[in-house]
């Protein structure tokens, strides 16, 4: 017989964390069991401002009506069928996604470093089969700083020591260029190149967002070299900057667009690889899949999610409430703030490392109500759900001044 449940303390639940769950994370001391927008509730029923949001997986809030409502709805019917079979929502969410972000095709998958992964498999295949690269001889350019995800061959190409250090051997293939930096693109593209594969604006580096122009030459310069250019959009896309995709402020598009996180609305894992049919058009059957990847559940709710986007509204909303945070946040500058970037509802802010490591700023916000994650020593990381109202980003942005007081 198993126990009585009994409500158990947050120090008691991080304390029965240690001895089973692998330690790959240093979580914020906060055990949250319930959520609704903006807002996150810990066991002993604590409410914190969430300025994470699932790192931009949580885009329209905790459990927006809309998208819980497409998830029971779909509970109800039918969750997963495998593509051993068709099931009745694949073809609309397919089509919807497609339109939204103005290309062809759909691959669905289910976690971000999947659609990575897929689009690197997409990517090599197309070089060797329409551009005819010699066999394993393709080569993909990336940048430096970037963040993937964990796989090992996008490990493989990372440059954060602590992401690789002692997960090799690596995959072969990548050359590294430095980001922003249009002429050592040049440099490394050849004709052994499939794709160029970028962050529009690189999230885990820190929100860094490149020079305008960048993106542009970016793309006329894969375009002239007969090679593809694959924005991961996983982070930065779906309303995020203000606009469905980053792209966008420079009137970009890729060959190869990667999303997720979002896509899901923070219920189930969605990613996909949306391109031309030209690029996706080089996969046949058997060559690629995913027992999960396009399942009726994971597709409902990605068309709910595209039904959200095409309403504007939260693009809107990030524009908008984005002026109120650059503000907030520059005049916060020589006071505990060295600098940031933002773009949207998405910030990177430096602190002064003499008035606390990124991870203390955290600490004392949390004791504030109001949840962050810190980056690289002494950033903070700004990513609200778009949901979040001008008094909300108030009192974060107040909370954060308070604590550099
Ligand atoms: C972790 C960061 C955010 C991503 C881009 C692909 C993926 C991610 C641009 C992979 C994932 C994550 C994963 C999470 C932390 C996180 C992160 F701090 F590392 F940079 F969001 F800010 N492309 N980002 O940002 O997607 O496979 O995780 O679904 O790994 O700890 P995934």
């Amino acid at each position: 017989m198993t126990a009585p449940v009994t409500t158990r303390s947050s120090a008691d639940l991080i304390r029965a964390e240690e001895p089973v769950l692998a330690h790959n994370y240093h979580p914020l001391p906060v055990v949250v069991a319930r959520a609704e927008g903006t807002w996150v509730e810990d066991v002993e029923g604590r409410r914190y401002l969430d300025m994470l949001a699932g790192y931009s997986a949580l885009n329209f809030g905790h459990r927006h009506p809309a998208l819980i409502e497409a998830a029971h709805h779909q509970l109800d019917r039918l969750t997963l069928t495998s593509r051993a079979f068709h099931n009745d929502k694949l073809a609309e969410f397919a089509e919807r996604l497609a339109s939204l972000t103005g290309l062809d095709m759909v691959l669905p998958m289910n976690t971000g470093a999947e659609a990575v992964e897929s689009g690197i498999k997409v990517a090599r295949k197309w070089a060797y089969e329409v551009k005819g690269v010699p066999a394993d001889q393709a080569t993909i350019v990336v940048a430096a700083e970037n963040f993937h995800g964990r796989t090992t061959t996008i490990v493989s190409f990372s440059t954060d020591e602590t992401a690789r250090q002692g997960f090799g051997p690596f995959t072969p293939g990548f050359r590294i260029v430095p980001y922003n930096d249009l002429a050592a693109l040049e440099a490394a593209v050849d004709e052994t190149t499939a794709a160029v594969l970028l962050e529009p604006i690189q999230g885990e580096a820190g929100v860094v967002i490149p020079d305008e122009g960048y993106l542009t030459g970016v793309r006329e310069l894969t375009r002239r070299k007969g090679c593809l250019f694959i924005a991961d959009e996983i982070q930065s896309g779906l309303g995020r900057t203000g606009r469905t995709l980053a792209v966008e402020h420079e009137a970009v598009v890729p060959d190869v667009l990667l999303l997720g996180k979002a896509l899901g609305g923070g219920i189930v894992p969605v990613s996909a690889v949306v391109a031309r049919r030209d690029v996706l058009g080089v996969l046949r059957p058997g060559e690629h899949g995913s027992t999960f990847g396009g399942n009726p559940l994971a597709a409902a709710v990605g068309t709910a999610v595209v039904d959200l986007l095409e309403t504007g509204e939260f693009q809107r909303r990030a524009t908008e409430l984005g002026v109120a945070l650059r503000g907030g946040l520059s005049a916060l500058v020589g006071k505990g703030v060295l600098g940031f970037r933002a773009r949207g509802l998405w910030a990177g802010v430096d602190i002064d490392p003499t008035f606390g490591t990124g991870r203390e700023i955290g600490e004392r916000l949390l004791r504030e109500g109001v949840l962050v994650k810190d980056t690289h020593g002494s950033t903070i990381r700004l990513a609200p759900p778009l949901t979040i109202t001008t008094d909300e980003l108030t009192e974060a942005l107040g909370a954060l001044e308070k604590v550099l007081a």
